[in-house]
């Protein structure tokens, strides 16, 4: 499948890993909104979130509240946005599920 995700998965194109276990797989964003931002994928590939199982997502989601308090720790934040563009009207540009964590810090001008 010529998916760029799976590709950045199985190491055929080269990324910045933040985390990996058997089901996901971390990586610093390319074009990254702020310092430390992040994409967790799952391996499995799915083009929408809304096409996963229940099982899927909670595993998912799991990795993702591990991943963001490790990056929160990492580069010593308050908070982070967390979220996901689901299906290209939304926004989703590389249709492989993926979750943002987008590090934010005291009075940057990432948003409200
Ligand atoms: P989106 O939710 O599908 O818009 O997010 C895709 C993200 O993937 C976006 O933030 C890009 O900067 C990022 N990305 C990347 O990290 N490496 C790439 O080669 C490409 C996109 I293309």
């Amino acid at each position: 499948m010529d998916c760029l995700f799976c590709k950045i998965v199985s190491g055929e194109v080269p990324s910045y890993k933040i985390y990996e276990d058997d089901a996901v797989y971390a990586f610093l964003d390319i074009y990254p909104t702020s310092e430390g931002h992040t994409i967790v994928l799952p391996k499995k590939h799915s083009m929408r979130f809304t096409e996963m199982s229940e099982a899927e997502v909670s595993s998912l989601f799991a990795s993702v509240s591990k991943v963001a308090r490790a990056v929160e720790e990492a580069l010593d934040v308050p908070g982070s946005n967390i979220g996901l563009n689901n299906g290209e009207v939304a926004g989703q540009s590389v249709p492989h599920v993926h979750v943002h964590i987008i590090p934010r810090r005291v009075n940057d001008k990432g948003g409200s």
